[in-house]
């Protein structure tokens, strides 16, 4: 038995448009057949997904008649059914269609703003309908070229009027859907509005209804900002707004490559696992592990489930060397060492009592700043880790 072969405890999901990906790019066309979305539920269950999601474009072409909707749902739904997949996240293509060049909430004319609002909510209807819980905001056309367009603020300003109606339609049909809002820099607008997880995190504040909306940050989009991914992933835990996440890999400062989870950069990719399974002891990631990415444009279909497989593979086989680390002895007094300090306690909140205590500590700048870390040593050991010539 492959001890990284995935399972539905799992929770691995992929989105139609991810294995369903024909390789078009900015300068060259298709290089795969589109596969039937009954198909890819079929094969995604054979390789050890647990989920697929999908915007209601992928399933149901763009004003395909009340009918013509019907069928293809119904017997999508039989295809997950049959293949004991489920849904667990819908969303809304607002960036294919020309009527979005401008974005869809944020644009200037209030008729493409209603045609948006329109059109996510038969999307949540349609993701209802499938059974998912989560229901992604990826606001891809929601930028600028021309700045002065309109003033960024009436962008927030309209974002926000836009999740607002839509959290009181979700309340007012009693479906099932929480929010999570997918921040990116930049591609396709040259600048897109909320371009980091924590211009998200922020604006939930603001929301009539916060409690309903986290975000889905993803790999590829702050890594192309120069961010730490798993730093902003854990920022985004520690304010409990993870509902979703969007797993892939990219370097630094290219276009939006959306590759194989784990084919770079895999210090981020292990300490994002790290982080997201809780192998340190602290409480873990429970919604999808969900792969947004694509196969090389290389590829015919074998590659394409290739990548897949390769995507799950590869997360279960970074899980199994964080387990390692954190259970290693040496790792374990390495940290223990930098926590053991007695005197924390002090520093949680303030009272008088713990400001003169404070105070009165015999705190020696000199002696400390002489203090040797020891995080050479630890990132070495996780390196070896990684590497896989320890543990
Ligand atoms: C991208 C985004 C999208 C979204 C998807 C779901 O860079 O194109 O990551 O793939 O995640 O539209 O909302
Ligand atoms: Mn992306
Ligand atoms: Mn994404």
């Amino acid at each position: 038995m492959d001890s990284f072969a995935p399972t539905k405890e799992d929770k691995f999901s992929f989105g139609l448009w991810t294995v369903g990906n024909p390789g078009r790019d900015p300068f060259g066309d298709a290089v795969r057949e589109p596969m039937d979305p009954c198909y890819i539920v079929q094969k995604l269950a054979e390789i050890g997904a647990w989920g697929v999601n999908l915007h209601d474009n992928d399933l149901v072409p763009f004003g395909a008649s009340a009918s013509e909707r019907d069928r293809i749902v119904g017997d999508f739904r039989k295809a997950v059914d049959a293949s004991g997949m489920v849904v667990p996240m819908a969303t809304t293509n607002l960036f294919t269609h020309p009527v979005f060049k401008d974005g869809a909430f944020t644009a200037n004319d209030p008729k493409v703003r209603a045609f948006a609002l329109r059109k996510t909510m038969d999307a949540m209807d349609l993701g209802t309908e499938l059974g998912a819980s989560t229901f992604v905001f990826w606001g891809g056309r929601e930028g600028a070229e021309a700045d002065a367009c309109r003033d960024p603020r009436d962008a927030v300003k309209r974002f926000r009027d836009a999740i607002n109606f839509l959290c009181e339609y979700v309340r007012d049909q009693g479906h099932n859907l929480r929010f999570a809002l997918e921040p990116k820099p930049n591609e396709p607008r040259g600048d897109i509005y909320f371009p980091t997880i924590g211009h998200m995190l922020h604006f939930i504040t603001t929301l009539d209804h916060p409690d309903m909306v986290g975000v889905n940050p993803e790999v590829a989009h702050d890594t192309m900002a120069g961010l730490s991914f798993s730093q902003g992933v854990a920022q985004a835990m520690e304010a409990g707004k993870l509902y979703h996440i969007d797993l892939n890999a990219q370097k630094i400062g290219r276009y939006d490559q959306d590759l194989r989870f784990g084919s770079e950069d895999l210090k981020q990719a292990f300490l994002l696992v790290r982080l997201l399974e809780g192998t340190t002891g602290r409480p873990c990631y429970d919604g999808p592990r969900h792969f947004d990415a694509h196969a090389y444009r290389t590829e015919d279909e074998a590659g394409v489930w290739d990548f897949a497989a390769g995507c799950m593979r590869t997360y279960n086989i970074l899980c199994e060397r964080a387990k390692a680390f954190d259970a290693d002895g040496e790792v374990q007094d390495l940290l223990k060492d930098q926590e053991s300090w007695e005197i924390d306690p002090l520093l949680q909140s303030y009272s008088r009592d713990n400001a003169s205590k404070i105070r009165g500590l015999d705190l020696d700048p000199a002696a400390l700043s002489r203090r040797g870390l020891g995080y050479e040593r630890l990132d070495q050991i996780m390196i070896e880790y990684i590497l896989g010539v320890r543990g």
